[in-house]
């Protein structure tokens, strides 16, 4: 069973990427957000740059969001979802911990937009602007995240943060607000 924190954390990053609020995450969320990045960044359609964060954002659905589609509709409600974490959290520490990394490696590759290996403040503010989510909110969780004030967050700093945000059950690590408050 997930514990009540870990279900409001993964209700607060589906409702991140369910982009038009319908209450389904679908492969359609994630190319509007690939699109609005693009509109954002000035990337015309066609462009090697739209190709490429529109095949990243169909990847990350189809790897991540689609496997939960237990009935196979081509939506994932909530209820999915939750489901999906729960089963990998039964096949025990070792596996969920790999699928977290292969995840939040996913996740770094489509807010790093100039494969820089960093994220800076303003690479974090389009990631939430894209999905449709205030950018005070980006500010406020960059800032948690930023400990060293550089404006810059390494991979492997991303990726100890998204451990938190799926693994750990303790209320107050700072990984718990990559997505924004959850509660
Ligand atoms: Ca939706
Ligand atoms: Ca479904
Ligand atoms: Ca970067």
């Amino acid at each position: 069973m997930l514990s009540d924190i870990m279900q409001k954390k993964l209700a607060r990053h589906f409702t991140f990427r369910d982009l038009n609020k319908d209450g389904y995450v679908e492969r359609s969320d994630w190319e509007q957000c690939a699109r609005n990045l693009a509109a954002l960044r000035g990337w015309e359609p066609g462009s090697a740059e739209y190709q490429e964060v529109m095949a990243r954002h169909v990847a990350m659905w189809n790897t991540f969001w689609l496997p939960a589609d237990q009935d196979q509709d081509g939506k994932v409600i909530l209820e999915e979802y939750l489901y999906l974490a729960e089963t990998q959290r039964r096949l025990g520490f070792t596996y969920e911990m790999r699928q977290v990394i292969y995840l939040f490696e996913a996740i770094f590759d489509t807010i790093d937009l100039d494969g820089d290996g960093e994220i800076t403040r303003d690479e974090y503010k389009l990631f939430f602007e894209a999905w449709g989510i205030d950018t005070n909110l980006a500010e406020a969780a960059f800032s948690r995240m930023d400990f060293n004030e550089d404006g810059r967050l390494a991979r492997s700093t991303f990726l100890q943060y998204g451990s938190n945000f799926y693994i750990n059950d303790e209320p107050d690590v700072v990984g718990n607000y990559l997505f924004g408050p959850y509660q």
